[in-house]
């Protein structure tokens, strides 16, 4: 690889580390942590935080019909930008790096890039995605994956609320990001999302940057329950409609699923909610999500056949209804070979140890690698710690993994 003009630039530590100490008071959480959910009152004052940084960087902002956010450096020829980006909303117990240190250090870039008066052949964005997380509004990823055409624009915007009746629509209009950019087929030469890991791997190896080769597949259901409620003492178990029970039976098969697939599967019930939810009375209703995961499709899919089998099953047995949403469908995703070495050969060329790995999480990049070559650099979570208000990675290592950023886009955006 031949040394470029610009391969001894590097970004200024304090000044990232300052702006995501800064868009951490949006959403700030009592002794630590962010709870900054997708179109909120807290999202919206990231966002305009967010808007102002990227236009005291001279950078031209644009807002979609599904309020993406992207900002625009100028290159020196209108070729087709290169994109970096992530998200800014958390989940309900994020902490300060999830999503926002891939913004933050995008426009670390740009603030490096200016500083040392470097222009760019073609155009840098920097971009952040709405309802990442999926925390409010199923599925996640829903900004970059309608940004994409991969869920259509009326069915995103009429999307309620977990939490209340809002839907999509009403809130972005609530908080001043419903913008008039189209949706679809995005112009964009290569994306590339700077992430924290969110898992153990890269410290237990004792690596400092992750060359994440793709995204496993994610499949999303919320099941629902529904029976007679009855008096806990003196209806016979036979007699019983029992909702709750068959929630948790449910549970109890996936977890037996999991060790029986054994390999990547993964499988998750987060959330469970039970009506009445009383401790005398047998449960009339129970909701329950399910988060099933693999790196491979297949098993993937025979899991979730296997748990909504399951599902019904249990449910005629106990003369109980079952209901099933489908909240998300993503099949895994490999990202880009060439892009994938240009993280690895970028990060040696800074003398940084690497692993390739996959990503457990879902990223936003794993929608933009439907419509172009993107990749992923992640750096180290302490104790694997994410989704979680002590959610931490060292100084060094946040800078390190913008570095590794600053040189990828450099190199891409002067092809
Ligand atoms: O669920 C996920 O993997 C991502 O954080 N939305
Ligand atoms: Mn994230
Ligand atoms: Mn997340
Ligand atoms: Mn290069």
């Amino acid at each position: 690889m031949t040394t470029a003009p610009w391969s001894a630039l590097r970004v200024d530590g304090v000044r990232l580390l300052q702006r995501l100490q800064d868009l951490g008071q949006f959403g700030a959480l009592e002794g630590g942590g962010t709870n900054r959910l997708a179109l909120s009152d807290a999202d919206k004052a990231g966002r305009d935080w967010t808007v102002q940084q990227m236009r005291d960087l001279g950078m031209a902002v644009q807002v979609d019909a599904i309020g993406n956010v992207v900002g625009t450096c100028a290159g020196m020829q209108d070729l087709p930008p290169v994109m970096t980006g992530s998200h800014i909303d958390t989940v309900r117990t994020g902490g300060l790096y999830d999503g926002n240190y891939g913004v933050m250090a995008g426009l670390e870039v740009v603030a490096t890039l200016r500083a040392a008066g470097v222009r760019t052949r073609r155009p840098i964005q920097v971009a952040f995605f709405t309802n990442e997380e999926g925390a409010r509004f199923q599925p996640d990823m829903m900004g970059s994956l309608v940004m994409v055409g991969g869920m259509p624009l009326q069915a995103a915007l009429a999307t309620q609320a977990v939490d209340n009746a809002a839907t999509v629509g009403d809130e972005l209009a609530r908080i001043g990001y419903a913008g008039s950019a189209p949706v679809g087929a995005p112009v964009v030469d290569s994306f590339v999302e700077l992430h924290i890991e969110q898992g153990p791997v890269l410290e237990q190896q004792d690596r400092l940057i992750g060359v994440v080769q793709g995204v496993q597949g994610i499949c999303w259901m919320q099941l629902r329950f529904t029976g007679t409620s009855n008096h806990a003492g003196t209806t016979p178990m036979a007699l019983r409609h029992d909702a709750g029970m068959c929630a948790m039976r449910c549970a109890a098969f996936i977890h037996n699923l999991v060790v029986r697939y054994g390999g990547s599967q993964l499988g998750t019930v987060g959330g469970l909610q039970l009506k009445p939810n009383l401790i005398n009375v047998i449960a009339q209703e129970a909701v329950m999500t399910v988060d099933l995961r693999n790196t491979q499709a297949a098993p993937l899919r025979q899991a979730q056949a296997e748990v909504l089998a399951f599902a019904n099953r249990i449910a005629s047995e106990n003369g109980v209804q079952c209901e099933h949403r489908q909240l998300a469908d993503f099949e895994p995703v490999d990202f880009d070979a060439d892009l994938v070495d240009c993280v690895e050969q970028h990060a040696h060329a800074l003398g940084l140890s690497t692993l390739r790995m996959p990503s457990g999480a879902g990223h936003d990049a794993q929608m933009l690698a439907r419509v172009c070559p993107s990749a992923m650099v992640f750096v180290p979570s302490r104790q694997g710690l994410s989704h979680n208000v002590h959610e931490h990675t060292d100084p060094d290592q946040l800078v390190h993994g913008a570095n590794v950023l600053l040189q990828v886009l450099l190199h891409q955006a002067n092809r």
